[in-house]
């Protein structure tokens, strides 16, 4: 049962589908008595991660490739299969730091190089080996994380063999508004995200598999959860309920509706029928 002098505080990354899924968590445990309290944008993977397990935050919401290649640092296979790197990434966040999954929520939200459509059209690029030749001459607008990041441009040149001519970082969406305003040529963009089709970008296909699965997953310490049970009985209610088309639809209602993270959250847990 709730413990009522308690608040379960959850972290958030730096752009909007985190912000919806902190608020998404936070909400549902309202609704079963607990007090919350959300860090919208607490910072990046690592701001996050170490907060967790330092007790700062008691939740968030990773990525298992995330989890897997830059957490945990495992050696990348010859081909990527969603649920062995699940299961790796479930081990070795235990083993490694005794850190649990609350749940799975159902969709991936991948890094992707995109780039713009009509340049992808007139040059007839649909994959990411054909930008050999051209990545030499591009800049890529890149999140806080992606230029550095081992499964990010370093895991692209030793792929694909090829490099940008320079990358500029920033917020993603700075990285999306960078593409936009024409003054970048590539990003890494992130699958759920509707800006994609909305700035007229071509998202390519990682045709020589450089990047892992990034599934959904809600990060706890072992001993929160084993002292909050049924806090992970809650969280469970959230496994697959969540497919990609519906997170794409909700990061749009926050990207061209303009609704607050908080309502969105809301209203799907409303529409779903797992709050009142
Ligand atoms: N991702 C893609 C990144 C951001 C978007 C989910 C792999 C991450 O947070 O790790």
């Amino acid at each position: 049962n709730p413990n009522s002098d308690e608040t379960i505080v959850i972290g958030s990354k730096l752009f909007q589908e985190s912000y919806i899924l902190a608020h998404m968590l936070s909400i549902l445990l309202e609704d079963n008595g607990y007090n919350t309290e959300v860090e919208q944008g607490l910072g990046g993977t690592f701001v996050n991660y170490e907060a967790l397990k330092q007790g700062q935050i008691d939740a968030y919401v990773e990525y298992s490739g995330t989890a897997y290649s830059q957490i945990l640092k495992k050696p990348s296979p010859d081909t990527w299969d969603p649920q062995m790197i699940y299961e790796e990434t479930k081990k070795g966040l235990m083993q490694e730091d005794n850190v649990k999954i609350a749940n799975r929520l159902g969709f991936e939200n991948a890094y992707a190089i995109a780039v713009d459509e009509n340049w992808a059209e007139e040059h007839n690029i649909t994959k990411l080996s054909q930008l050999e030749g051209y990545a030499s001459n591009m800049v890529i607008g890149t999140d806080p994380e992606f230029a550095t990041r081992e499964d990010g441009l370093p895991r692209i040149k030793e792929v694909y063999g090829f490099e940008f001519k320079d990358y500029k970082q920033g917020a993603p969406s700075i990285m999306y508004q960078s593409i936009k305003n024409d003054e970048v040529d590539a990003i890494s963009a992130y699958t759920t995200d509707t800006k994609n089709e909305k700035f007229g970008l071509r998202v390519l296909e990682d045709d020589k598999g450089a990047l892992p699965p990034y599934d959904a997953i809600t990060l706890m310490t072992s001993d929160f959860a084993s002292s909050h049970p049924d806090v992970m009985d809650t969280l469970g209610q959230l496994n697959n309920t969540i497919d990609q088309e519906t997170m794409r639809n909700l990061n749009y209602q926050y990207d061209v509706e303009n609704k607050e993270a908080k309502d969105i959250a809301r209203q799907f847990l409303e529409n779903r029928g797992l709050i009142e």
